[in-house]
């Protein structure tokens, strides 16, 4: 298939977007056989099968590299109860928060899980987005958490989307180990993450640095067990409060480290020593009413590279909208709109080790989104606005 008549933001690192004004794609095979200046497209490609955008914008496909779409139930009610004046850790050591969740998940069946999150990866879906992470990390039990990373997968069965599964067994301490995470770590998560890595569900590790969940030592040993497995890291770092997840994270060269909004300018040092990416959540800043923002400042200073994503999970964002989380990094953070979309595609595939994804480039997957808009600002300025025109995944339509 050849795409003729577009305007292309290839996001391939160039500047302004990488813009291609009267572009062409040539699709093969499922893979971009060739991009750039319709005039320049060589014979070879000029294929017969052709469509006509008229003008529109192509960009790749977008890439929501931190989900917590899989999971049980809902939070309305804590919710009201945070509008009421209750803090989220104050909701959380009341026995509410990701615990609730996890009552909700367990109780769950598996098809029930898969059913409840294709409602929200069809919103998804619908904003051009063509990969999704999933975090496990609501099961907090062996079975639990393997039921929930076999609905991640089943995800992809289900829908023409890419799925990444990211093993969170240290999201928080269950009930039945609560003051007892050390006994958590070793009872549960570890052996957890061999069973299910001898299943092929772990494509990257995953833990929750906080006050309200694991330390750094805790951590340390999840990560160690998961570099003897060859698994790549993420960690939720530096949300509430600064325990120094971020160094933790750049120390065992991690892939991402993700929040960050009370890191600091050593700890951007460190990650862009490290090469980890910083994911940026403004949906959770947002939904929790969070007054420090992650210092995007030093992430720029520093070369740290940014991703963003929507954190998509029932607590701190009940948000499925990246065109959203979009328009919150640059409103609510002051990142650029290029930044934003940079954060959706080229950098949101390398927060989730990806190659083959994230920039308009010939050899890369041919996962392709096609806009109503003139300019590429325009995805991350209107709020509440789809502007998605066709969707291509893997070549197809
Ligand atoms: N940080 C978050 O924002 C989510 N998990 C995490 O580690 C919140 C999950 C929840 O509240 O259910
Ligand atoms: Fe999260």
């Amino acid at each position: 298939m050849l795409l003729i008549n577009a305007t292309l933001a290839t996001m391939d690192g160039a500047p302004a977007y990488g813009l291609v004004n009267e572009g062409a794609v040539a699709i093969r095979a499922g893979r971009i056989a060739w991009a750039g200046p319709a005039a320049d497209l060589p014979d070879e490609f000029k294929l017969d099968e052709r469509l006509d955008l008229e003008g529109r914008l192509v960009t790749p496909a977008l890439i929501d590299c931190h989900t917590h779409v899989i999971h049980g139930g809902n939070r309305a009610r804590e919710f009201e109860m945070r509008l009421e004046g209750a803090s989220y850790e104050e909701v959380a050591r009341a026995g509410g928060g990701i615990v609730s969740t996890v009552a909700a998940t367990r109780t769950a069946t598996q098809d029930q899980l898969v059913a409840d999150a294709l409602t929200r990866v069809d919103a998804m879906l619908a904003e051009g987005v063509t990969t999704i992470e999933i975090k496990s990390g609501y099961g907090l039990d062996i079975e639990n958490e393997l039921k929930m990373l076999r609905a991640a997968r089943a995800v992809a069965e289900k829908r023409p989307v890419r799925v990444r599964t990211s093993y969170l067994g240290a999201h928080a301490e269950p009930p039945e180990y609560k003051g007892r995470g050390d006994a958590y770590i070793d009872d549960v998560c570890i052996p957890g993450l061999e069973a299910a890595h001898a299943e092929g569900l772990v494509d990257a590790v995953d833990g929750f640095c906080e006050g309200i969940a694991f330390s750094p030592d805790q951590i340390a040993r999840v990560f160690d067990k998961a570099k003897a497995l060859g698994i790549p890291l993420k960690l939720h770092a530096e949300q509430l409060s600064n325990l120094g997840g971020a160094k933790l994270a750049a120390g065992y060269g991690a892939m991402s480290a993700d929040h960050l909004e009370h890191a600091n300018d050593e700890d951007a040092a460190a990650m862009a020593k490290a090469g980890t990416v910083a994911v940026i959540l403004p949906g959770a800043f947002y939904t929790l009413r969070e007054t420090a923002a992650p210092p995007i400042d030093a992430f720029r200073k520093h070369g740290v590279v940014m991703a963003v994503a929507t954190d998509c999970n029932p607590g701190s964002s009940p948000m499925s909208s990246l065109l959203l989380s979009m328009n919150m990094a640059c409103t609510l953070f002051r990142m650029t709109p290029e930044e934003a979309l940079a954060g959706v595609t080229r950098n949101a595939a390398r927060a989730l080790g990806l190659n083959d994804a994230g920039q308009i480039k010939s050899g890369l997957r041919a996962d392709l989104a096609v806009w109503d808009v003139e300019h590429p600002a325009e995805l991350a300025y209107r709020i509440g606005f789809n502007p998605l025109w066709k969707r291509i995944y893997g070549g197809a339509l």
